[in-house]
């Protein structure tokens, strides 16, 4: 397995000891579910609009590339030093389940690099359904479908759409589009998902962001309180 560490640069920490979400180490998010559904997209959205907030560091990763991550530096959301991407050259829910030593790795590097960093989004290479984090790699996982996929996606299920700490729908610019009926997209969800929480975005066009931002928010706070006192 290879890293890339990026461009450059030891990239010195500044700010964000006077956040809320100050605590022990930093949280971490994996975001993951199948590819195309939005996944860097919302990593570029949720950098950018927290990055004057949190003190942020970004694990991408991919089978035989590191092309995500060089989105995330063209798209500049984040000093490319904190940018991180693992290739995994194998099936990319290996790298963040089963032997998850590369993206560890990776996290532990950007910690080294970054003192005060507190919030680490680790993005999977993208793959079906059923792909999942270990929590030994990420505290909190956020899965992500797209209406495109289909809109029977949440009744189908799998470990993703029932067990994910937040299930986001995107691209539901695209529904009318496609014909996907996003009112028993919420029912289905809502039925295999118990309290865990839904939330129905589109990336690109901004709808749906300022709910995931927060639960983003409150979910370091309280990893990060949980750490602190540990
Ligand atoms: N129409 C639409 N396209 C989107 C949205 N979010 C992402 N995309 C596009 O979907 C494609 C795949 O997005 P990407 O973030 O690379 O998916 P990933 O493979 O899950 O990381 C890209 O062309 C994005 O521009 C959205 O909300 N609406
Ligand atoms: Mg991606």
């Amino acid at each position: 397995m290879h890293r890339d560490h990026g461009g450059g640069g030891s990239g010195l920490a500044t700010g964000a000891l006077s956040s809320p979400a100050s605590g022990g180490r930093p949280a971490r998010i994996g975001i993951g579910g199948p590819v195309g559904s939005g996944k860097t997209a919302l990593v570029a959205e949720l950098c950018r609009t927290l990055a004057d907030e949190l003190e942020l560091g970004v694990v991408t990763n991919d089978i035989y590339t590191s092309e995500d991550a060089e989105f995330l530096r063209r798209a500049a959301v984040l000093d490319s030093e904190r940018i991180l991407a693992v290739e995994t050259g194998c099936c990319p829910h290996t790298a963040i389940r089963d032997d998850i030593t590369a993206n560890l790795d990776a996290v532990g590097e950007l910690e080294t690099r970054f003192a005060h960093l507190e919030l680490i989004l680790v993005e999977s290479g993208g793959d079906n359904l059923t792909a999942t984090f270990s929590y030994g790699l990420v505290d909190r996982q956020v899965f992500v479908i797209d209406v495109a996929g289909g809109d029977k996606v949440p009744r189908k299920g799998g470990p993703g759409v029932t067990r994910s700490d937040l299930l986001v729908v995107n691209k539901v610019d695209l529904a009318p589009l496609v014909g996907a009926d996003l009112s028993m997209m919420a029912k289905d969800a809502a039925e295999r998902r118990g309290d865990r929480p839904t939330m129905f975005t589109s990336v690109r066009h901004g709808i749906g962001m300022d709910a995931v931002r927060r639960w983003v928010l409150d979910e370091v706070t309280s990893i990060r309180a949980v750490a602190a006192a540990h």
